[in-house]
């Protein structure tokens, strides 16, 4: 049975949805990265980077050999090549999800990480730092607004795209008023929002982590390098 490395982040969330949406049998194994334990031996096995999310497949369809897989956009990629789902095989819709997928991996999904750092973590207001990232995340906002603006999802029908781009879009929300003046973002974040599936996910999140990730005490493990 799949077995999914997790902990209630963005980047955790992204495959916990996916495996919600397809149905496919899987375990959850919670790695509290709040208190170090994606830094022990066996988890760096895994996830040779020490981060969440990360995956491990004993039996590949087709009898492959097992394997184990770290950074979400590939375990995204492999589970719905595994099932067939929320993936298009023929191209150019192929291309396109996958356009999608990595501008979430290389461009929505750090920025905002930074945006956060800086603007709710940071122990020191460092205005310049503060100014980048939040003019990044508004410019990428605007980018998936404009991108939406004749479409209800990313790329063709709801795929692995809104899957990754959604935890990030969701993480920033104290409340919506970040979406305010970015209308086509608003209403697909509420179409994405009432997916059972992604109800079902943030409940089971919910409920392996009941306490806030990032505490004075984890700081010294996740913030201070
Ligand atoms: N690009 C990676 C990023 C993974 C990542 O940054 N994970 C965070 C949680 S969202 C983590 O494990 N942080 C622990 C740390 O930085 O020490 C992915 O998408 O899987």
């Amino acid at each position: 049975m799949i077995e999914l490395y997790f902990w209630t982040t963005p980047n955790g969330m992204k495959p916990l949805i996916l495996l919600e949406e397809t149905g496919l049998e899987h375990a959850v194994t919670p790695v509290n990265i709040s208190k170090g334990e994606h830094f022990t031996e066996a988890f760096t096995r895994i996830s040779p980077n020490q981060k969440i999310p990360a995956m491990v497949d004993p039996a590949p369809a087709g009898g492959a050999a097992p394997i184990a897989l770290f950074e979400s956009g590939a375990i995204l990629q492999y589970l719905a090549e595994e099932t067939g789902q929320f993936l298009p095989q023929s191209q150019p819709e192929r291309a396109e999800v996958m356009q999608w997928l990595f501008w979430q991996m290389a461009g929505l999904g750090p920025m905002l990480g930074q945006y956060l750092h800086f603007a709710v973590y940071a122990d020191q207001a460092i205005p310049y730092a503060q100014g980048r990232y939040s003019r990044e995340k508004e410019r990428l906002y605007q980018v998936m607004d404009d991108r939406l603006g004749d479409r209800e999802f990313l790329a063709g029908d709801y795929s692995i795209a809104d899957m990754a781009a959604y935890p990030w879009i969701r993480a920033l929300e104290r409340d919506t008023s970040h979406l305010n003046g970015f209308a086509n973002l608003q209403q697909w974040h509420e179409t994405v929002s009432q997916r059972p599936a992604v109800a079902r996910a943030y409940a089971r999140a919910k409920a392996i982590n009941t306490t806030p990730t990032i505490t004075e005490k984890s700081r010294k493990v996740l913030l201070v390098a």
